[in-house]
């Protein structure tokens, strides 16, 4: 993987070999109609640090021969670009499986006009984009025919050779030793320099510049909210102390390849108690000690999946979270759309409930009442409500084009009592779910609002606020992409607002700036968002007032490269959202 790539560079250039080798012959009509939104590529597509992973090759004599250094180059490529749709073993995950069963058949030339031209299916027309040569083309043909290569395994003794506690628990504070109002802190991610800027939400100075794993994904924190965990696209966790003076890594492990997920025991009894991360590659999920990130149980999530009930070899491990109803981790399972209800309480007899919904699962978050956890099966463009009290699922509701919520929006609707909000990555809409589960409609799509357009990934509100947020980063359209809109939840019919982020950061660069995640400070009346740039421009965080919806400050800093997610620690440990 090349990280010196811009984020924009890197995107643009994935949306260029994605997705499906279709098995008609429609792909040389030029140029095709894209089925796939432009969103949709740019956010599957991004790179997998599995790209220079050493990796077993069983050689196949029907495909094509390649000479060492091709093969290397196009496997590097495939990581690259590919492997986030296609899946690392090739089975197929959002884009359509590539095994040389189906590949072989097909051959060379056929495979060569589908990369070239690309397919109404969403595969990009990679050549006759200029963004490819015919040489590359030829060569990636060639090489999704040959058996694909598989990365090593991740088991206790590589987990145990990565984990480091740097600070022992004995020797960490007894009380908090710095002035820091710990509960306003943002964890923000500095996606392409590997680090979290921890910030101090009250004076908007940065407290500290922390080293982590590669482009993290997301923040957690315990359920005391000293321990801050961050887990790295590497599969890299680390776990963070506010209490020091000066807010630093105790403990690193690596628990995997690659991963995205990361969150901590938080019923009455495990406060602060255990960790868990769900990985990528491999498959699996892993229960750590929550003091120093020992690696305790790790568990494969190989298997059948919830609809043909055929095997699938990579079931990737998306949203974590922690049940507050049961000593349970709710581990959402996307390539065989499958909740685990994984019971931590007696981790040698681990009991886990499997509750099935639908592929391929995602992000979610709670309810108001935290009892239903709602998570997104994007390709199926529905959200499952996971009741986490009786471990079922409660619904399975048809929403807009693939529903992208982060953690969602729970708010008082004036006409539908609570509701909870998702927007989404393929359609303009908003979709309100009622959740009040005494309701007839519960759980039904009771309004759909319309936004600025496609490409949205984050929505959010407060329980003191009356606005709800919605970004658009990955919209097509500049205007829409640095801009946000902002809805009053008392008058929703009447429209949204559009504010100006990107400009109002006022940043010295030109270039792609991408404007993401509407976060809220700790007493609910700020709202931040990362002005995210390429890795060699000025980035910044934008803070509006809630209130009066005027910029109230633009935090800058050198240090502050490629800031993406960003998690204020009091509604992070406390589920806000
Ligand atoms: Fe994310 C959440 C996976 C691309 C920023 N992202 C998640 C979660 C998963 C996930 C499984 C839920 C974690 C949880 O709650 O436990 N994200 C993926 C991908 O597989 C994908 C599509 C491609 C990839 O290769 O990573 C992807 N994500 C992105 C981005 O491009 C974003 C915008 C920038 C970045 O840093 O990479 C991005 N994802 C985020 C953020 C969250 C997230 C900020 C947490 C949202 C929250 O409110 O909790």
């Amino acid at each position: 993987m090349n990280a010196s790539r811009s984020p924009l560079r890197r995107i643009r250039a994935a949306a260029m070999l994605l997705a499906a080798v279709p098995l008609a012959l429609w792909a040389q009509q030029t140029p095709p109609k894209q089925h796939a939104t432009e969103p949709e590529i740019k956010y599957q597509g991004a790179a997998s640090p599995l790209a220079g992973e050493p990796m077993h090759q069983a050689t196949n004599p029907k495909a094509p021969p390649m000479t060492q250094a091709e093969f290397d180059r196009a496997r590097a490529l495939y990581f690259e670009r590919c492997a986030g749709c296609h899946g690392v073993l090739r089975k197929g995950a959002t884009g359509k499986p590539l095994t040389p069963d189906l590949t072989t058949a097909k051959g060379t030339d056929y495979l060569k006009v589908f990369i070239a031209y690309g397919s109404p299916a969403g595969m990009p027309n990679w050549q006759t984009s200029g963004e490819m040569d015919e040489k590359t083309v030829d060569l990636m043909a060639r090489y999704i025919q040959h058996d694909p290569p598989t990365p090593p395994e991740f088991g206790m003794p590589q987990m145990k050779a990565t984990w480091k506690v740097i600070v022992p628990p004995d020797q960490r504070p007894k009380k908090k030793m710095n002035d820091y109002n710990i509960a306003n802190i943002f964890s923000t991610t500095l996606r392409d320099s590997g680090q979290v800027a921890l910030i101090d939400g009250d004076t908007k100075q940065i407290i500290n510049i922390v080293n982590t794993g590669y482009a993290v994904h997301i923040s957690r924190l315990s359920a005391s909210g000293r321990y801050l965990y961050v887990i790295g696209r590497d599969a890299k966790i680390n776990m963070i102390d506010l209490w020091m003076a000066k807010p630093d890594n105790v403990a690193e492990i690596r628990v995997g390849l690659e991963a995205r997920s990361v969150d901590t025991s938080k019923y009455k009894g495990f406060e602060d108690k255990l960790a868990i991360a769900g990985a990528y590659w491999p498959p699996q999920f892993v229960i750590m000690d929550g003091n120093t990130l020992e690696p305790k149980k790790i568990v494969s999530t190989r298997g059948m999946t919830v609809d043909t009930q055929e095997f699938h070899p990579e079931p990737r491990v998306a949203s974590i979270v922690a049940s507050h109803f049961k000593p349970e981790f709710v581990v959402n399972v996307k390539e065989t759309g499958k909740t685990l209800m994984v019971d931590y309480s007696n981790i040698d007899a681990l009991k886990i409930t499997e509750i099935g919904s639908a592929r391929y699962l995602h992000d979610g978050g709670w309810d108001s009442s935290k009892r239903y956890f709602m998570v997104a099966a994007n390709n199926s463009n529905k959200i499952a409500a996971i009741d986490a009290k009786d471990g079922k699922l409660k619904a399975l509701t048809e929403v807009g084009k693939i529903p992208h919520p982060g953690r969602g929006a729970n708010f008082t609707h004036p006409k539908f009592g609570p509701v909870w909000a998702t927007s989404h990555l393929g359609d303009e809409t908003i979709a309100l779910l009622a959740t009040d589960d005494k309701r007839k409609d519960a759980f039904k799509v009771v309004q759909s609002l319309k936004a600025q357009g496609g490409g949205s990934l984050f929505i959010k509100t407060h329980p003191k606020s009356s606005n709800l947020w919605v970004d658009t980063p990955l919209n097509p359209d500049a205007a829409i992409s640095q801009s946000v809109a902002v809805f009053d939840i008392k008058n929703l019919d009447k429209g949204f607002k559009v504010l100006p982020i990107a400009e109002w950061a006022g940043l010295k660069d030109d270039g792609a700036k991408r404007v993401v995640q509407p976060e809220y400070n700790r007493a609910g009346d700020e709202v931040w968002f990362a002005v995210w740039s390429a890795k060699d421009k000025q980035s910044a965080i934008v803070v509006v007032d809630d209130k009066t919806l005027k910029l109230k400050a633009v935090i800058k800093d050198p240090r502050l490269i490629t800031p993406t997610g960003h998690f204020n620690v009091h509604n992070t440990q406390h589920d806000v959202y």
